[in-house]
């Protein structure tokens, strides 16, 4: 069994295996499977930067806002989700970001079997710690779609914890008081901030906080609108104009940027032939840099402000700040983040890799093939959940927060209802305006064959809600309590009293928390039961309670009843859910593509030999093999096929590789021998002579 961690990043990909021996990072690049369709000239041949597209629809204002910068087109899908157009083996195609980030997971998951050397499956995938649950969806269909078994989505900044804590032997018992610390990751496209509570095998995430539009890439992109304003007054050319142009200006800057981390003095950027055959030039220094990315490097304060209101801690109270992701290396960043805790800011962390190595911990940690240090998880939910329903006694809705913000996470609640007939849930972000995203929707979840108790009351039905270890949110389960005549027909009394004696103390509160989460998965983490004391604003609760209390006093003697527990089914309509016709389409079209892939390699690899095999030869007859070409026109058909390589040969099926090598090897075959024969005779002479 594999252990695999991804780091889905927007600029960056990495992805690390677990051995005997640690953890082993491998980097690799975008899948070139498809290029990027679109008539913006000059496009890189790999798809990249999509990372933000998942769960969203196409209308979202944020995917809107986005299409014009974007060097592919953008596409609705049916369902109202956002696709890519890409040329797809020269052809024009529109694929889900599922396919899309399928496509990369794939190529992700080559790679670790190549460094594994077996195949690869269970694997632990990032996401950004503000994904909502539509988006964290989409990445879970994402993973399958490539073939993948992901054990869990680990936030970005919770894997990066986790690469810090595991191996830290000094950390505080766990009686003790919890060490503080800080992660900040920025990579290209978002900043992330989370404060975590370690204690020895433990960690748990107190708070997040974050901007997901600040990122190496608004560096960037004050770097390409100084130089565009400059060009254009030194050489008069509207760079905006031609992509091609404005593209090479991004990798220009980019590069510009990464070398001022390192050097304060003034850095030359040249392109030649930049546009219109004019060479340009300017110069730039960390001074400027700095004037220039002013409102950008103000937006660094705000989350971690954020953070410490959240989590009630002063900055005394932090051990360290740990920082990670590429645009953490920019001096004045550091410099920020520094002067708001008043502290050094500590990089034990490899920058680039702490998140696919997280990852990869975390996945052994959930293998039960690997042994690995006892390390409990914790994770906080991102955004408070509420859910809202029809009240039984048709006053309307009624509503309760299940979740609120930094609620531990994975853990299940149950609630309790008191319904005749089926009802239904509707989940949602009850504060919108934290949402870095329009719709406040989780999804719908209706409890159905919901019946009244033979007696005609309502049934108590026990509804269990969750978020699971991808940080999503699902109703899990749902029961209804019968009651049934107790032998000697009495009617069963009030419902509250018939429950199993080792229920009861669920049924004081009507919402009652377990972990079972992690327990389900089977993944030996032991995690701290914890239970729910708020009670909520349960109208048909407390209405049963009264009816209840006016019918049979509580202190009434118990009767002999029997009750049978009744799984009720769900219906889930997660919001931008994938349906499971498409999901199995993409996983069917996916397989295609991969055998697709394999056959247009052995195509390749075929046509590689046919070259490898004739610019080997032609030296040859250029040189010892000369003398022992008999017909001239076998010399002649080598030339022909070197150049037949380059025009029809350029692109022909793999059999026709096959038949010229067959022919090629047949010709010089003969050639080969006469040549052997004429070097091994003489040998042959001397070794005789010995012997003699
Ligand atoms: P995200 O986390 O947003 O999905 P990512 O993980 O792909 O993106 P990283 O690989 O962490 O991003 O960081 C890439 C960014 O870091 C790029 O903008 C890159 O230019 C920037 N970067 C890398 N090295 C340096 C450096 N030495 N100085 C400044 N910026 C750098
Ligand atoms: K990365
Ligand atoms: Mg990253």
């Amino acid at each position: 069994m594999s252990v695999v961690g991804f780091d889905v990043g927007f600029l960056n990909c990495y992805v690390a295996v677990a051995r005997a021996g640690g953890i082993e990072t491998v980097a690799n690049e975008y899948s070139d499977r498809c290029t990027p369709k679109t008539d913006k000239g000059g496009a890189p041949n790999t798809v990249q930067g999509f990372k933000r597209f998942h769960g969203r629809a196409f209308s979202d204002p944020y995917i809107q806002r986005l299409k014009s910068s974007l060097v592919y087109d953008l596409a609705q899908m049916p369902s109202g989700t956002t696709g890519i157009k890409v040329m797809y083996m020269e052809e024009e195609k529109v694929f889900s970001i599922e396919q899309v980030t399928a496509m990369l997971l794939t190529k992700m998951k080559e790679t670790a079997e190549h460094a594994l050397k077996k195949p690869v499956a269970d694997c632990v995938v990032s996401v950004p710690c503000y994904y909502t649950d539509a988006e964290r969806r989409s990445v879970v269909d994402a993973a399958q779609i490539a073939g993948l078994n992901c054990l869990r989505l680990m936030n970005e900044t919770t894997a990066v914890a986790l690469a810090y804590g595991i191996y830290k032997q000094d950390l505080p018992a766990p009686e003790e008081k919890p060490r503080i610390v800080v992660f900040v990751d920025i990579g290209h496209s978002g900043y992330q901030t989370s404060v975590c509570a370690f204690n020895k095998g433990k960690l748990k995430v107190l708070a997040t906080a974050c901007d997901p539009e600040l990122g190496g890439k608004d560096f960037d992109e004050m770097l390409v609108r100084h130089f565009c304003e400059e060009f254009g007054k030194k050489y008069k050319l509207d760079v905006k104009t031609k992509p091609r142009a404005l593209v090479r200006l991004y990798q220009e800057c980019e590069k510009l940027k990464k070398l001022m981390s390192a050097n304060s003095s003034d850095l030359p950027l040249n392109i030649e032939c930049f546009m219109n055959d004019i060479d340009v030039s300017g110069k730039l220094n960390r001074v400027q840099f700095e004037e220039m990315c002013a409102d950008v490097l103000g937006r660094v304060e705000a989350p971690l402000h954020n953070l410490m209101e959240q989590a009630k801690l002063k900055k005394e109270d932090i051990y360290a700040v740990e920082i990670v992701g590429g645009a953490s290396r920019i001096p004045s960043v550091k410099e920020r983040i520094s002067r708001f805790f008043g502290k050094e800011l500590s990089t034990t962390l490899n920058a680039d890799e702490a998140v696919a190595r997280g990852c990869a911990l975390q996945c052994a940690i959930l293998s039960p093939a690997f042994k690995v240090r006892e390390f409990s998880i914790t994770d906080a939910v991102a955004y408070p959940i509420s859910l809202k329903w029809n009240s039984a006694a048709e006053e309307g809705l009624s509503d309760c927060e299940v979740f609120p913000k930094n609620h531990a996470a994975p853990f299940s609640k149950v609630l309790t209802f008191y319904r005749r007939e089926p009802f239904s849930l509707e989940a949602y972000y009850n504060d919108p305006k934290e949402l870095p995203y329009p719709d406040p929707t989780i999804g719908q979840f209706v409890i159905q064959k919901v019946v009244p108790q033979a007696s005609g009351e309502s049934s108590k039905v026990k509804v269990k809600v969750r978020v699971n270890i991808h940080g999503i949110f699902s109703v899990s389960s749902a029961s209804l309590v019968e009651v049934q005549k107790t032998e000697e027909g009495e009617e069963p009394m009030d419902t509250e009293q018939q429950a199993t004696p080792e229920k009861e103390k669920e049924e004081e509160g009507n919402m009652q928390t377990d972990q079972d989460e992690t327990k389900a998965q089977g993944d030996g983490q032991k995690e701290t039961e914890e239970e729910e004391k708020t009670l909520p604003e349960n109208e048909e609760m407390e209405e049963s309670k009264t009816e209840k209390k006016s019918d049979q006093p509580p202190q009434a003697k118990k009767p002999k009843v029997k009750t049978k527990v009744l799984e009720l089914p769900i219906e889930n309509s997660p919001q931008w859910e994938l349906a499971v016709d498409m999901l199995n389409l993409f996983v069917e079209n996916e397989g295609k593509m991969i055998m697709q892939d394999k056959l247009e390699k052995e195509r390749n690899d075929a046509k590689n030999y046919v070259e490898e095999y004739v610019y080997d030869m032609r030296d040859k007859l250029h040189g010892r093999l000369e003398k022992f070409v008999s017909e001239q026109q076998d010399r002649q058909y080598y030339k022909d096929t070197e150049n037949w390589l380059y025009e029809d040969g350029e692109d022909q099926p793999k059999q026709q590789y096959i038949d010229k090598l067959a022919v090629l090897k047949k010709l010089g075959q003969p050639i080969q021998e006469r040549y052997i024969e004429s070097e091994e005779r003489p040998r042959a002479f001397d070794d005789m002579g010995k012997q003699i």
